[in-house]
Formats: structure tokens, sequence, C-alpha cells
């Protein structure tokens, strides 16, 4: 087992009599197209069925057997043409299906034909984890945009990926093998994301020689049968850089026939392409503001092009100009507001802002974009990461569904109504037509995908939560467990319990009280740095100093951020009394000593908190040593060399971060931990033979601030 299937391995299950009477002998695929996703749907139950209980069972396209122990799957117009009329059946949305297991009689029926494939992978799903109960429900999406985006660059390498190299190019070019494409297709699929952006937001405009655009046609290809679109990022300077014209203006004539050409001929080969996803004007990347024009031009400019073939912009409100040394001191988290709030309105309709959850970048805590309740006539989408950038990098276990969904539930009380974060991105508080969410996920060639089998639960989660945000952690998880591990109900306990300790835990010690994670910001973005944290153009946020700690982002002594959200909830950030613990230091600065809701002071909850953090680590190592036994050896042996590996990490995260923050506030740690690490022998002061010692940097990150090499 290398993880290659995913949650989709199909696990033999042990069949009783009883069990086989339930199995369908006929499968009826209403479309005799093999590239078509219905046919696809027929294809998956055959080998499913096979798989997982040892029935061979045929598929037929033509004829409807909708006697007993078949099932139908279909679109309902496909359905009507050959079976006759579908019966008591909602209405069904864009992409919905309808999914009907009783009396044996199953029948799987979709608005279009990659929904019927979502049904076949549900009714799937229950057959793999030995689910033979009676359904019959429809189900919608709650938004049209359910995508994935991919940091992958022109020569394989990929930004924040932690799975090795691209899937998807080498060396400048579409790889020929598209295996593994058609691999992530299917897993993609079965979670209902229906679109994939393929290159980095740091985008290389070489995609598009005539070349590339054929390479990219071949991935649309492989994609197409499981109902994904692609779409690509694009470089904003690439009239001037790429295509030899003297501008990259957005409002010269030249720059937009250039774009509309351009696009006209991806169009040519990739007829149904989902659109672009555009980075502009913001960490040094080109943009409009080159030229004095807005980011709303920038945005209606690819919009324009690509409207004749219903394509979409995807532009992204990660805008910030603090890389500019005489920004540095200015809040970074008030960029996304300040840029695009005067812009409402004035987008295309066929553009979308797509909007990181936090106002910062993807940290372990962050209060929800106040730019959800300042776009009222602009359609949103929310970008999460699947890859863990910030978070462990897949090396550290981290389940991120309860954080996620802690921000989608949010209530902005835009006029103080409710307005709920899901709501507003899927469209439904401001009436508008597009939204939905996007996750940035950076698979790769390793088997496992994202370098760790137990980050998969994150992308499965994903395209669950991109369905229905309202879908229950726990729940998605535990599905996502027996797929991928087996019914075992220990198994099942054990990693249920990890995963969901697993982001409390490292928010413990990494950085809790809202401050962020401490980690490195100036490019690793893994491992201790608190330090890095100010004075540079990334990062100006800790602001601690030998008394006092936290950014003030109050509208009345700050940097004006609370100020950003509508008042009910400006006011509740606004006020220290008010703010929750877990963002205090998000929105105020405090003495060290500062008592919290808790009635601890600020510096012994950030001590206690990262002991407690790195012993919860401690116990992953040991729950999954208990689960030995019970999981093949290939997996067993990958994932205990990750826990190894963490519980190990989160002690050097836990020493460096009270280390420092002891040292500079000079305030003794009170939880009697007289000796921090009673049995550590330091590596410097044993017999060293071929090693030398050095000292590190940053201090904190080795007891002593000494390490052997
Ligand atoms: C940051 C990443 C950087 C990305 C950037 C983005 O560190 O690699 O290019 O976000 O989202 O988190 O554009």
């Amino acid at each position: 087992e290398n993880g290659l299937d995913g949650w989709l391995r199909y696990a033999p299950l042990p069949c009783s009599q009883q069990c086989k009477s339930k199995l369908p002998a006929n499968i009826v695929a209403l479309n005799a197209t093999e590239t078509s996703p219905v046919y696809v749907a027929g294809t998956e139950l055959q080998q499913g069925l096979e798989s997982i209980y040892g029935t061979k069972t045929g598929v037929s396209h033509d004829k409807c057997k909708s006697s007993s122990s078949s099932v139908v799957v279909g679109t309902l117009e496909q359905y009507r043409k050959t079976c006759g009329a579908v019966k008591d059946i909602p209405d069904l949305e864009e992409d919905g299906f309808w999914i009907d297991t009783r009396n044996n009689r199953i029948r799987i029926l979709g608005s279009n034909e990659k929904s019927v494939l979502y049904g076949t992978f549900e009714y799937l799903s229950m057959l793999a984890q030995g689910n033979f109960s009676e359904v019959a429900y429809a189900t919608n999406p709650v938004a049209p945009i359910r995508w994935v985006n991919q940091w992958d660059n022109m020569d394989g390498s990929i930004e924040r990926g932690y799975g090795g190299p691209s899937i998807f190019f080498k060396n400048g070019a579409i790889v020929d093998d598209l295996t593994r494409v058609k691999q992530y297709a299917r897993l993609l699929a079965s979670v209902r994301v229906n679109a994939v952006v393929i290159n980095n937001v740091n985008a290389n405009a070489t995609l598009l020689t005539p070349t590339n655009i054929k390479g990219l046609a071949r991935v649309a290809d492989v994609f197409r049968p499981y109902g994904i679109q692609v779409g690509v990022s694009l470089n904003f300077a690439s009239p001037q850089t790429f295509g030899g014209l003297d501008t990259y203006d957005p409002l010269d004539a030249s720059v937009i026939n250039w774009w509309s050409n351009i696009t006209d001929q991806i169009y040519d080969e990739v007829p149904d392409m989902a659109g672009y996803l555009i980075k502009a004007s913001s960490e040094g990347q080109p943009g409009p503001e080159t030229y004095n024009r807005t980011l709303a031009d920038g945005a209606n400019l690819f919009a324009h092009a690509l409207e004749p073939h219903g394509g979409i912009v995807m532009f992204r409100a990660f805008v910030y100009n603090q890389l500019n040394e005489s920004n540095w001191d200015a809040d970074r988290a008030n960029a996304a507001v300040n840029f695009f709030k005067e812009l409402d309105g004035k987008f295309e309709e066929n553009v979308v802002v797509q909007i990181k959850y936090g106002p910062i970048d993807f940290q372990v805590r962050e209060p929800a974009s106040p730019l959800f309740a300042n776009l009222l006539n602009t359609s949103t989408a929310i970008e999460l990461q699947v890859t863990q950038e910030y978070l462990g990098q897949q090396s550290h276990l981290l389940y991120l569904p309860p954080l996620w969904k802690g921000i989608f539930d949010f209530d902005l009380r835009v006029d103080e109504k409710p307005s709920l974060v899901r709501d507003v991105y899927s469209g439904k508080r401001f009436n508008r037509k597009l939204g939905g969410s996007t996750a940035v996920v950076n698979v790769g060639t390793n088997t496992t995908w994202l370098g760790s089998h137990l980050a998969m639960s994150n992308l499965y989660a994903y395209g669950r939560l991109a369905w229905d945000p309202t879908d229950d952690s726990e729940g998605m998880l535990q599905d996502w467990i027996r797929l991928t591990f087996g019914l075992d109900k220990t198994v099942l306990n054990a990693i249920t319990k990890m995963s969901m300790e697993s982001w409390p835990a490292y928010e413990n010690y990494s950085g809790n009280l809202g401050i962020q994670t401490l980690t490195d910001i100036l490019y690793t973005h893994f491992g201790p740095n608190p330090a890095s944290q100010d004075n540079n153009g990334w990062g100006q946020w800790t602001r601690a100093d030998h008394t006092s700690i936290g950014m003030d982002r109050t509208v009345s002594n700050g940097t004006g951020f609370s100020g950003q959200y509508p008042s009910e909830v400006a006011s509740v950030y606004e006020n220290i009394e008010t703010t929750p613990d877990n963002l205090l230091l998000w929105f105020h600065h405090v003495d060290y000593t500062h008592r919290l809701h808790s009635g601890k002071t600020v510096i012994q909850h950030f001590y206690d908190a990262h002991y407690d953090g790195a012993d919860t680590a401690q116990t992953f190592l040991t729950q999954w040593e208990s689960l030995k036994s019970k999981i093949d050896k290939e997996r067993y042996e990958h994932v205990l060399r990750r826990f190894e590996y963490q519980a190990g990490h989160s002690i050097v995260w836990r020493d460096a971060i009270v280390d420092f923050y002891h040292n500079l506030s000079g305030i003794a740690d009170t939880s009697k931990r007289v000796d921090h690490h009673p049995w550590r022998i330091e590596a410097e002061s044993m017999y060293l033979d071929g090693y030398e010692t050095y000292t590190v940097s940053p201090f904190e990150t080795a007891s002593g601030a000494i390490a052997i090499v």
C-alpha cells in the first residue's frame, strides 16, 4: 500500500450471502462514449464491485434494466430517453444528483454528466464502508466554483509543494506520461472538485507557447472524462515579456488584442477551459498599477477576453506592497480591503475575487478576512490551503477542517444581518450567481501525493466542504479513515483522536493567542523563528519588546484594521475585554503580565501552551505505535517516521519559543519546570568524532545556541 489510490482503494471486504444479495447484478451506464463521465462511472462501479466484493458485474449502455438488482447511472435526460419517466425526484440544480438505493434497484441520476460520476462515487463510498443502507436523496452543491490550485512551475518544481516534483511539468513543458494526472483526476472527481489550475500563481508566460498550449490540451483531455476543467495562471506582463509588445497596459488596444488572441488560441485547443487565475501587483508580480490602472481594469482585461468563451477570471485579493521598505510599518492585514473595497461593483460579471481565508496568509489562527464583508456587488471565492505551508509542511499532522469551518461559520453581521462567511462566498448572502471555494493543493509525484498519508484527509475533506461547508469535521474524517485504512474501530478511534487534537496542538506549540505561527517568515515558513516576524516586508506583527507583545489593530490606538469589519464585529475586536483570548495578540498590544479571560498572564499562557502542545504531539507517536498490527507495513512505517519527527520537532518548537520569550521578557516560568529537559544530553557535550560544533541562528533553535554538524 503506497498511498497512490488515496481513499479510492476499494479494499476487499468480507461479503456474506445476505451482503451478496444486496449487490447489483448489472450495471447500466447510459452513455456508450468512453470519454464521457457517465461511461467512466460505469467502469468505476465495475472495478469497485470487483475489488471490494470480488463480484464480476457486466456493464451495458443502451438498454435500461430497471428491474431489481441493477444499478442505473445517467443524466436525467438520458434516463428519460432510455428508461422512461422519472418520478418523485426533487428538482436538481447544476451539478446536483439523485441517489436511490431502495429495493435493490439503484438509480444514480444527475443533472449533468459529471454529477452522475459524483453520485457513483458516493455509492461506492458507501459500499467500501460496508454500508448497505437504503437511501433516497438529492444533493446539490452550495456553489458552482469548487476548484483546486496547483503552484507547479514549468521546470517541474512546486512552490510550497511537499510531495515531490510536479505531475504536470518538467523541463519547461507538459510531461509526456499523464498517468498520474489521470489518477489525480479520479481523486478530485470523487470529492466533486470541478476545475484545476495547473500552474503557479507566480506564473511563467512560457506556458503560452504553441507547444505548451497543445500540452495543456492533452492535460484537459485527461481531466475531461472526470468532469474536471483546467485553468491556468497568467503573468500580467506577458504581452511585453513574452509577446514582444512594448507595454502591458491593460487599457492599451494592442495589449487587449494580444490577450484576446492568446485566449482564442487556448480555446481552439481546449474549448471548455475553465478560465484564468491572476496574481497581480503582489510580492513583486507585475500588475496594472505600473500604468496607474486599477486592479479592476486588470481583472476586466481578462474577463473581456474570456467572455466569448464562457470562461471566468479568478482574480486574487492577495495584494500587498509591504515589500517596499517605505511601507514595512504598514499593517499588511489592511491591504486587501484598502485595495478592493472601492472597486466593488466595478468588476465584470465573469470575475470572481479569490480571497484567502484570513487577512494575512494561511496562518494557524486568523480572524476571517473582512474583505468578505466589503464586496457586496462582486462575486467572491474563498482560498484555502491543503498544502501545509506554515503548518508543518506535512511533517506535522494537522487536520484542517476545524480551522476552515471556524472561518466559514463566522458571522460578519453586514448591515446587522446574519452574514456567515460561507453564505457570502457561496453567493447566497448578496445574490451572486458565481462564487465558491478554491484550495492550494500542490500534490506531487510522491505516491503519498502530499508527502504524508495522513495529510490526504485534508484534500478529501476540502472537496466535501466545497460542496457543503456545513459538513461535519469528524464525520468526514471518519469516512476518510474507513476508506483509507479499513473498518477497524481501534484504528478509527485513534486516527480520529489524533486528527482532532492536531490543530490545537500545533497552535499551542507554534504560536497561540493570535500571535500567528511564529515560524521563519522570510522564506522557509518552517520551524521556529519569532524574531523574523517583525521589521521586514513580510512580517511586522508580533511587535514584541521587553515588556509587551501583540499588534494593536484597533481603530482607537492601532492600525485601524478592526474598523474594516461591520460595526457589530468591529466593536467586539476593538475592545480588549470582548476579544477572544485566541485572537488577543492579533488585535491588541499588551504587557506580558496582562491577564487573560482564563486568569493566566500572557507570558505564563505562552509557556504552558507550548508545553501542552508538545506533550500532545508526543502522544501521537505512542497512539500510532499502538496500531502497528492493524496497518500495512509500508504505510505504518511511513507515518511512524512522520510522528517521530513531529515529536522531536514539537519539542524544538516548544523550547525555542519559551527560551525566546523568557530571554526577551526576563519573566520566569512559574509552572515549576525547573529543569526543562532532565533527560537531555546536549550533543556538544558528547565525544565528537567527525562532528564540529557551531552556533545556530536563530539562537533559540538549539539549547545553548549550539548544535553540531
Ligand atoms: C505565500 C507563499 C508564496 C505564494 C504566496 C501567494 O509563501 O509562495 O506565492 O503566498 O499566495 O503564502 O501568492
